[in-house]
């Protein structure tokens, strides 16, 4: 029986120019206490009754069940919105919402989908540097994940961690998260190596962190005594097109190339006037410029 819980999370809270400015300068902003402890405590409760429904629901041996790592990166459980009332309120709130619009500049904004995201405690491994654009079926820049912590997170359990500006550095190509194989050294560009200074995020449960889908992120495995739980949600640009390839949420629906992501499966989550900081996808590089920038690196994740 799913809990039902009374938390408003269409309040909006206010994000300065200074945020944006960051968020767009380096492709990843931390807000603080977005959710009030009374509403982290309703989302835990909302989450865990969504997986043990989706437990009941599914059957074993799932997409990534071939691959006996990634379940040791993080029990991940696709568009929980979908088929829960109560995480669907905090995916399609206009608080989260809004500050993805704010920070892209965007008219209006889409949910992609989200993810729970639960680190486990026992023989953990790290969530491997990686950019999340390249596993999206999406010919446009521009999506973004909000990382909502459901516990306080700090390197000891696997806070996340971002390359500040990474996100500039155009599209690598998708790794194979859990394959416990070192490939981003054999994959960046050399002056990308002297740039990658990662930043860790800890940070209080109710906090989350918002980045760009091609900033480079990562966490530690968890080494603490206690699940790290924690739900992102992507977001995209209204008018993002539909890129042919493989995943898990495009696949049933049959979409041709180039269709757009719009109708019941990425609604609109936040939507109102353009705002006076142009947008920065108009300044971002086309994709198949990104794609371009550097065609080296395909060549060196085919040799490793
Ligand atoms: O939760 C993690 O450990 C990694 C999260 C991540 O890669 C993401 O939200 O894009």
């Amino acid at each position: 029986m799913a809990v039902q819980t009374e938390i408003d999370l269409d309040r909006t809270i206010e994000i300065s120019d200074a945020q944006v400015r960051a968020y767009q300068e380096n492709g990843f902003l931390q807000v603080h206490n977005v959710l009030t402890p009374d509403e982290v405590e309703a989302v835990r409760a909302d989450l865990a009754d969504a997986l043990a429904e989706r437990k009941r629901l599914k059957e074993e041996g799932e997409k990534h069940g071939d691959n006996p790592f990634y379940r040791r990166v993080f029990v991940q459980e696709v568009n929980l919105w979908q088929t829960h009332a109560g995480v669907r309120r905090l995916t399609l709130s206009r608080r989260l919402g809004e500050i993805a619009r704010r920070l892209v500049g965007v008219r209006k904004m889409r949910l992609w989908h989200d993810h729970a995201l639960v680190k486990m405690p026992e023989n953990s491994i790290a969530s491997d540097w990686h950019q999340d654009w390249p596993y999206w079926p999406m010919n446009h820049l521009g999506a973004l994940s909000c990382w909502m912590a459901l516990d306080d997170v700090d390197m000891v359990n696997g806070c996340l961690q971002f390359v500040p500006k990474s996100f500039r550095w155009g599209i690598y190509p998708a790794i194979a998260l859990g394959s416990g194989k070192k490939q981003l050294e054999q994959m960046l560009d050399e002056d990308h190596q002297a740039q990658f200074k990662p930043v860790a995020m800890p940070m209080k449960a109710g906090s989350c962190t918002f980045h760009d889908g091609l900033c480079f992120h990562y966490a530690n495995p968890n080494l603490s005594d206690k699940p790290r739980r924690a739900i992102a949600i992507i977001y995209q640009p209204d008018g993002t097109g539909y890129r042919k390839k493989g995943h898990c949420v495009t696949d049933p629906l049959n979409l041709p190339d180039g269709a757009v992501l719009a109708g019941d499966t990425f609604p609109v989550v936040a939507e109102g006037e353009a705002f006076e900081t142009t947008s920065y996808l108009d300044a971002r590089p086309m994709l198949a410029e990104a794609a371009k920038i550097n065609p080296g690196r395909q060549a060196r994740m085919k040799e490793a």
